[in-house]
């Protein structure tokens, strides 16, 4: 009953010493060292082989090494094999940190401070509290809804949005594309944390930058293919919005001579907003063994049908 993990190599190490420590019963590999592929029950991987079940005839449970499932072509995995999301506490704490980073960041207009410094100008903006600032943020799953707690608590003034109706204690929450522009009409910093999905592509788009109160602010950790790069640029240009935090985009990376790289109001990191953390991950990763093996609902299951 291996284990196979097809990830980051170097967290690879440390999910193989957990392993060790907390399950010794199950041996752990990491790919390419696989082993034989008829001991293999479990996997985590980010990007599966193509010929996945064929290669593993014996496979009983996959896990994303992330919390986006996008990246995963679902018609390689039968269904009679539950594919579960990355849900683990360490992931949820770095993409709360950079939700909070990206949000201050716009808040305190450091993209502007940036500009200035280079051309030596000193340029005090008025500070506005973060209670004067509203944020809406799209997706209130597990990342979206830690960020707003998170917000919150430095005073920010929080809304969201989802597809089901959801309700947050002293938060605003719209759902469903019917509420979408009620929700964006009063945002200041429209935060993208959202799975992609067929409904979600492109959803971060000029009709979405329209409806936002002009000179709001963008930030998308959630997936590159959310954004149209072409009406963020124009939405920039016209002074719709005034800056945007992207930690992810389409093509990743992007080619070295997009507008993006150097645009004095556009802040890029390399998808890093958020990492699976080795030592909560392993800890989620056999809870769900564990339930798996006791018929118990797995926490994060996949619904291929929605598509997250
Ligand atoms: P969850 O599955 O827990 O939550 C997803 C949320 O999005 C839910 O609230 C869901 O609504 C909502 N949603 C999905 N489809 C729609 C839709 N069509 N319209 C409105 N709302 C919708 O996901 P997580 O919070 O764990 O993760 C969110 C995403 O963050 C990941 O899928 C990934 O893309 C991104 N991510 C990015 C990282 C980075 O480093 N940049 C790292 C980790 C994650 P409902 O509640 O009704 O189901
Ligand atoms: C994820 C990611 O989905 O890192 O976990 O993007």
């Amino acid at each position: 009953m291996t284990f196979v993990y097809k990830s980051d190599p170097v967290r690879g190490l440390e999910w193989a010493r957990l392993f060790a420590e907390q399950a010794p019963d199950i041996p752990f590999r990491i790919w390419p060292d696989i082993g034989d592929p008829s001991d293999v029950r479990y996997m985590a991987v980010w990007e599966p082989p193509e010929d996945l079940a064929g290669r593993f005839p014996k496979l009983e449970l996959v896990f994303s090494a992330g919390a986006g499932v996008d990246q995963f072509p679902f018609h390689i995995l039968p269904d009679t094999i539950p594919l579960v999301r990355m849900i683990e506490p360490g992931l949820i704490a770095s993409m709360v940190d950079y939700v909070t980073l990206a949000v201050l960041t716009l808040h305190r207009d450091l993209l502007t401070y940036i500009s200035s410094q280079r051309e030596a100008v000193w340029n005090p903006i008025r500070v506005y509290p973060a209670s004067r600032r509203r944020v809406g943020v799209l997706g209130l799953g597990n990342i979206g809804r830690a960020a707003i707690e998170r917000l919150r608590s430095i005073g920010f003034v929080c809304s969201g949005w989802s597809r089901s109706r959801t309700e947050i204690e002293g938060v605003t929450c719209y759902a469903g594309s019917a509420e979408l522009h009620t929700f964006l009409a009063t945002t200041d910093i429209l935060v993208c944390l959202l799975p992609l999905t067929p409904e979600t592509r492109g959803i971060l788009n000029r009709e979405v930058f329209s409806a936002l109160p002009r000179g709001a602010s963008v930030v998308n950790a959630g997936r590159g293919g959310h954004l149209v790069q072409e009406d963020l640029l124009a939405a920039l240009n016209s002074e719709q919005v005034s800056a945007a935090v992207l930690d992810v985009c389409d093509p990743e990376p992007l080619p070295s001579d997009h507008p993006f790289w150097r645009h004095p109001r556009v802040l890029l990191t390399p998808h890093v907003a958020g990492m699976t953390q080795p030592e909560t991950a392993v800890a989620a990763v056999l809870d769900n063994i564990r339930r798996h093996r006791e018929g118990r609902p797995l926490n994060g299951l996949v619904d291929r049908s929605r598509g997250y």
